[in-house]
């Protein structure tokens, strides 16, 4: 079983079916974040995938922490599509889509970014766009992923491991490929169709639909209930104010995450 807990190259590679994400791949044992790895290696060719055994500063949203111990899977995607920025928030909403495929089991997915199963967080995704030197634009997509983690630090209780969750060792090197594998499909359909042909599939897996949330962006926050995921990928939620749309921000939904 122990194999199963470490990156291997040459079983990521056998498993490993796609055209370009993935094709170039940069494992470290440990980094600060693959996200930063990442943007300092941004001449690396569309769909180069950096992957971390563990990271000593791995980063959430809004400067949050991302806590990365062995056994996780931490991976950054650099993808350089020819997209205006407004599509950048969608990005995550695929990426999303693609962990879940690629784990099989009942996930669920709270808009935007994370993956819960059992109603724990076992994945979170950092989408962030930037530019190089000559001013050209890429993105890089963080995926964090607790696969074979068995605790979490203390400040953690709603965090969920895919091992915590099914009692079984996870392969990482399969999985970083089912990942990739996933995530080429996904984008392909999207890059033809746009979000709108795999907005039902994203919807079938969001738990905050039909549920009472409370929206906080900017530093305004809303309660009331979501009623869609909109072909665009934005957040419905009905307030008493009417209905308000949210492309990104923060959501707590009530009974989720010990919220109430
Ligand atoms: C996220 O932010 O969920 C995005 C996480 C992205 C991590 C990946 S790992 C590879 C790449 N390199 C990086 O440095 N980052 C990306 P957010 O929605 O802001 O959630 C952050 C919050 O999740 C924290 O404030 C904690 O409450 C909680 N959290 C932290 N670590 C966690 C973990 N391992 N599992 C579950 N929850 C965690």
């Amino acid at each position: 079983m122990f194999y199963k807990n470490k990156f291997s190259q040459k079983r990521f590679e056998n498993r490993l079916r796609t055209r370009y994400i993935g094709r170039n791949t940069v494992y470290q044992s440990v980094c600060k974040s693959t996200n930063l790895t990442a943007k300092s290696q941004c001449d690396m060719p569309d769909g180069t995938v950096f992957v971390a055994a563990r990271q000593t500063n791995g980063r959430g949203r809004l400067g949050r922490d991302w806590s990365s111990a062995k056994g996780g899977i931490y991976m950054s995607v650099l993808l350089k599509p020819d997209i205006d920025a407004e599509i950048v928030s969608q990005l995550t909403l695929i990426a999303a889509i693609a962990v879940c495929r690629a784990i099989g089991i009942d996930a669920q997915i709270k808009w935007p970014n994370d993956i819960v199963v059992n109603d724990r967080k076992v994945c979170g995704i950092l989408t962030e766009m930037s530019a190089d030197a000559d001013g050209n634009t890429f993105i890089v997509c963080g995926i964090g992923i607790n696969v074979n983690i068995r605790c979490f630090p203390n400040g953690l209780p709603y965090a969920g491991s895919l091992r915590r969750a099914t009692g079984k060792t996870w392969d990482i090197s399969h999985l970083t490929a089912d990942v990739m594998n996933e995530l080429e499909n996904v984008l392909d359909t999207f890059t033809k169709h746009g979000f709108t042909a795999v907005a039902d599939e994203y919807k079938s897996r969001c738990v905050n639909l039909n549920r009472e949330v409370t929206l906080t962006y900017g530093n305004r926050s809303v309660c009331g209930t979501v009623t869609d995921v909109l072909p665009n990928g934005e957040l419905a939620v009905n307030t008493a104010d009417g209905v308000i749309t949210a492309k990104s921000g923060e959501v707590s939904v009530r009974g989720l995450y010990g919220y109430v």
